[in-house]
């Protein structure tokens, strides 16, 4: 038996001198290097106890030695589960209670802290990076490697996604639903064993670990692998590069600097967007500068990629392109799912093989957010124009997406509303010249009414630093409609404006 997706991202890179890794500091790791550092690090994982199908959970800085350790555990038929290093130990608790990894990996300066919480679940720690104890455990192992025999609907990793409870929900994505989305992508984008991907995402979402890595390594392309999206790094770096994949940040950050220009673009093929709208001016206004069309793309943490721009053919500002291949994309009554008729605004409905398997141990909540006939309902309303280009006209579900983070209120506002002083709370998003959208904190007062200097004390260990509020504002009371709901749409028109002069 074979292990698919080890067997097409991973063994081939074997014995290849080629660059795989290319850090900012001048180092370069080839594929042999990062091959063997993966097959290491699937026998330690073995060594230390973990089986197939075991979760192994890892919250660290973004290295070589961390995207080896998800190939290594790929190879060792484990179930990865990469956290976002943002999260506090609160919000770390509740994953380990939720699957149950038999490792965790961290920093090793996050190990005191993490020590008691990892006791206390029954989860053996380790520290990875910086001559982690796991690095000495994988340094210690034979390079040779029997993968471990896995099929397509085996699990291979297992990611967060928060939600309109408050509480975090594991989709289960398995071999196939990684694979299959990889090879589209491929395809879809062109790449080839000359690309160079410019790497300044995080690795612990799917945008940078499986849009991004799968897709070279499959392709046989490397990466400029760098720590995170530190501008003039990047700007340095473009000229090396031959295709960048980022969020809308990205570019606006990068457009505010004067050294954007199409010199400083003319060795790039492709730039990529997604995670969160693009605006139709920064599509516009990168064109001006550098001569590219960005190619904007639309996909989810449950369903891998769905939809792209072409590569070749008109990609258009303000949409995301058609359907993947294999992707089936419906718009549908919200409350119904009847499909709509062509042009009308619904429910985004998906169904294919990259979409996920459903929530780690929530059979009931992934039965709701399935239709019947397997389309799995998005959360992102929109509509089909009739060159089937896919529009995001906005959100189903109460979600905020800053800078590409995903940010549920609901978690938010459950610990705003236990806070002294408040009676009740409602965090929107809205508009942000850098992050897209930022999360405002509307608050109602109770008795002498909240003091916000201490809500913002209470909250720093509590919840990861991209979900807290950027601002507070107090109101008598919260608008709401006749059956008593809270408005969110006046209250995110009412502070359209709030953050319009904040820094970009
Ligand atoms: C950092 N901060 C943020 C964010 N990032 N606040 C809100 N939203 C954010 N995204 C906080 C910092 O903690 C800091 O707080 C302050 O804002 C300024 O930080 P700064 O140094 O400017 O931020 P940065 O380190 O430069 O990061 C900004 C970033 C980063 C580069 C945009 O957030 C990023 O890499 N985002 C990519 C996210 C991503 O990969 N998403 C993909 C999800 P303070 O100063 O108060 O301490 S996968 C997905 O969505 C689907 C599947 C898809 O389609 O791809
Ligand atoms: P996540 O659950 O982190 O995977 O985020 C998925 C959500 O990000 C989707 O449901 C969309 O709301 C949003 N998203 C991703 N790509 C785009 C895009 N290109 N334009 C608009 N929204 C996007």
């Amino acid at each position: 038996m074979t292990n698919p997706l080890y067997d097409a991202l991973f063994a081939p890179l074997s014995g290849q001198d080629r660059g795989f890794l290319h850090l900012p500091d001048g180092r370069v790791i080839t594929a042999a290097m990062f091959h063997d550092h993966a097959a290491r690090s699937a026998n330690a994982l073995r060594a230390a106890g973990l089986r197939p199908g075991d979760r192994v959970a890892v919250q660290a800085s973004k290295s070589p030695e961390m995207l080896a350790l998800y190939a290594g555990a790929v190879a060792a038929g484990l179930v990865f589960l990469p956290l976002n290093t943002a999260y506090t130990p609160d919000e770390l608790a509740y994953f380990l209670s939720d699957c149950g990894p038999g490792l965790l990996l961290v920093d090793p300066d996050r190990a005191p802290i993490c020590a008691p919480l990892a006791a206390r679940h029954g989860t053996q720690l380790e520290t990875l990076g910086s001559g982690g104890s796991f690095d000495a455990l994988a340094a210690a192992q034979s390079a040779d490697l029997a993968p471990a025999p896995r099929a397509g609907d085996d699990l291979a990793a297992l990611l967060y996604t928060s939600g309109t409870t408050g509480r975090p929900k594991g989709a289960m994505l398995t071999q196939e639903n990684l694979l299959s989305n990889a090879r589209a992508l491929v395809d879809a984008w062109r790449f080839t064993r000359d690309d160079v991907l410019l790497h300044a995402l995080p690795i612990f979402h799917t945008h940078g670990l499986f849009v991004a890595t799968n897709t070279v390594a499959l392709a046989g392309a490397s990466m400029l692998f760098h720590p995170r999206f530190d501008l003039d790094q990047i700007i340095a770096a473009l000229p090396r590069a031959s295709v960048m994949m980022g969020v809308p940040t990205f570019y606006t950050r990068l457009l505010h600097d004067s050294r954007l220009d199409r010199d400083l673009a003319a060795h790039m093929r492709l730039f990529i967007s997604g995670s969160a709208p693009l605006l139709a001016d920064t599509h516009r206004d990168w064109q001006a500068r550098t001569g590219h069309a960005i190619l904007e793309r639309y996909g989810m943490t449950e369903t891998n990629m769905l939809t792209s721009n072409p590569y070749e053919g008109a990609r258009r500002a303000g949409t995301v392109g058609q359907p993947l291949p294999g992707v089936d994309l419906r718009i549908a009554a919200p409350d119904t799912g009847t499909p709509l008729a062509p042009g009308e605004t619904g429910m985004i409905e998906v169904r294919g093989a990259s979409v996920f398997k459903g929530y780690w141990q929530m059979p009931e909540k992934t039965a709701e957010e399935f239709r019947a006939d397997g389309f799995f309902m998005t959360g992102d309303l929109g509509r089909i124009d009739d060159e089937g280009y896919v529009h995001i006209s906005g959100r189903a579900k109460d979600l905020v997406i800053s800078g590409g983070y995903n940010i549920y209120p609901k978690e938010v506002e459950l610990l705003l509303d236990e806070m002294p002083g408040v009676l009740e709370s409602a965090v929107i998003g809205v508009p942000h010249p850098d992050f897209g959208e930022a999360v405002l904190a509307v608050l109602a007062p109770t008795g002498a009414g909240p003091d916000i200097a201490a809500i913002r004390a209470a909250i720093a260990d509590r919840l990861a630093r991209y979900k807290q509020p950027k601002a507070y504002v107090t109101l008598p009371e919260l608008p709401r409609n006749t059956m008593g709901k809270v408005q969110k749409a006046a209250l995110r028109k009412d502070y359209a404006q709030y953050f319009a002069g904040a820094g970009a």
